[in-house]
């Protein structure tokens, strides 16, 4: 097996992490000695043994001599874990390859560097924009303390996300909405205003087989939200944040007693203060968030720049309607000019639906 075909492999593994790890980055490891591959490993759950220690604990044999194929730069710091670095060299591997590098300041070149002065022959960047683009939230997250916030939402092809009467169950088909159960899975919290839940009183959990339910946000300013809903109905077994600007204790208390906690925020410009919330839940280790409109919570979402990804599932249907919803309402831009702008589009088909995802451009 070659360099390519290693990192592949740990690749595969790093992705059986997926929404176990958050807000720590999904990494796999792959020990290769003599052509032949003698351990594998990955980052199973928060907090437990790194990718590389797995694969080391797992070598059917003794890895000393060996090459150590990894997705992301081992880390060199006394985390909830001993240094990985030290693991390396107590195991006399010979050479390690490696995916990306690790922007954690605690790391950020150092893991590399302390090997490489211990004499162990290093490679860098192997797969590395395919390493990249598998932790991107957590890239954003150690940078930033602030959660990676995707943008999702379902369209007609005339850009309509209910019928006339409000209707949009559904748009797209099967095959797009399993794709979006697991995404729930993938990302910490999904978040929605107030609008989506009177409109479809929706559940928000992740129904897939051995899933995790993500948290809930609700964005209610007011705290108008139905104690009679799906949501609220379910908060004593599935985790509920509500966030608003109402402080009045007695509104609050129906809502505590159902199991929803509340996070009081400020308001701009008449809105939550969108900018705020995401500044707390980093604080709560909330590294990502899936955000399911509406059209309004979209635009101040934009508004607000949070929003790092946008995906488009486009059903091949036309509802019409001038006055129908679309995914990003509010004012909207005066001049095309002042648009949000998208990058690094990639579009698949998923059954008769397309999935267009895409990154905003900083601005
Ligand atoms: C992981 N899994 O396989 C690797 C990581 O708190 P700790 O000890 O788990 O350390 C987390 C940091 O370790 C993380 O931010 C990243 O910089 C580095 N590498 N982390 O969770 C792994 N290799
Ligand atoms: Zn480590």
């Amino acid at each position: 097996m070659n360099d390519i075909e290693c990192m592949r492999l740990a690749l595969q593994l790093a992705k059986k992490g997926c929404g176990f790890v958050n807000p720590n980055p999904m990494v796999g490891a792959v020990l290769l000695k003599e052509g032949r591959v003698i351990g594998t490993g990955y980052h199973e759950r928060y907090g437990a043994p790194h990718a590389e220690v797995n694969a080391l604990a797992g070598c059917e044999e003794s890895p000393y001599g060996a090459t150590l194929y990894v997705t992301l730069e081992p880390c060199c710091h006394y985390g909830k874990t001993p240094p990985c670095t030290e693991a390396i060299l107590n195991a006399g591997i010979k050479r390690v390859v490696v995916g990306s590098s690790d922007p954690n300041p605690l790391v950020k070149g150092k893991g590399i560097k302390i090997l490489r002065e211990k004499g162990v022959e290093v490679t860098e960047g192997i797969l590395k924009s395919e390493c990249d683009r598998l932790n991107e939230v957590f890239f954003h997250f150690i940078q930033t303390g602030r959660p990676y916030v995707v943008m999702k939402y379902a369209m007609t092809m005339d850009g309509k996300t209910a019928a006339y009467t409000g209707d949009s169950k559904w748009i797209t088909g099967e095959t797009a909405r399993e794709n979006v159960h697991k995404d729930r899975l993938r990302y910490s919290a999904v978040m929605v205003g107030i609008g989506t839940v009177f409109a479809d009183d929706p559940l928000l959990t992740c129904r897939t087989e051995g899933g995790r339910n993500p948290l809930r946000i609700i964005c209610d300013t007011t705290l108008r939200l139905p104690l009679t809903s799906q949501i609220v109905a379910t908060a004593n077994e599935v985790p509920t944040l509500i966030a608003t600007s109402c402080r009045d204790q007695e509104t609050q208390q129906p809502y505590l007693k159902a199991g929803c906690r509340i996070l009081p925020l400020e308001q701009a410009d008449g809105h939550l203060d969108l900018y705020e919330l995401m500044t707390k839940l980093g604080t709560e280790k909330i590294d990502s968030i899936l955000l399911e409109g509406g059209g309004i919570l979209n635009w101040s979402a934009l508004q607000a720049g949070i929003v790092n990804r946008v995906q488009t599932y486009i059903a091949p249907k036309l509802f019409g309607g001038s006055g129908g919803k679309t995914p990003v309402a509010g004012p909207g831009v005066p001049h095309p000019e002042d648009g949000f702008f998208l990058t690094n589009i990639e579009v698949k088909h998923l059954g008769e639906d397309i999935l267009i995802e895409s990154e905003v451009k900083p601005y």
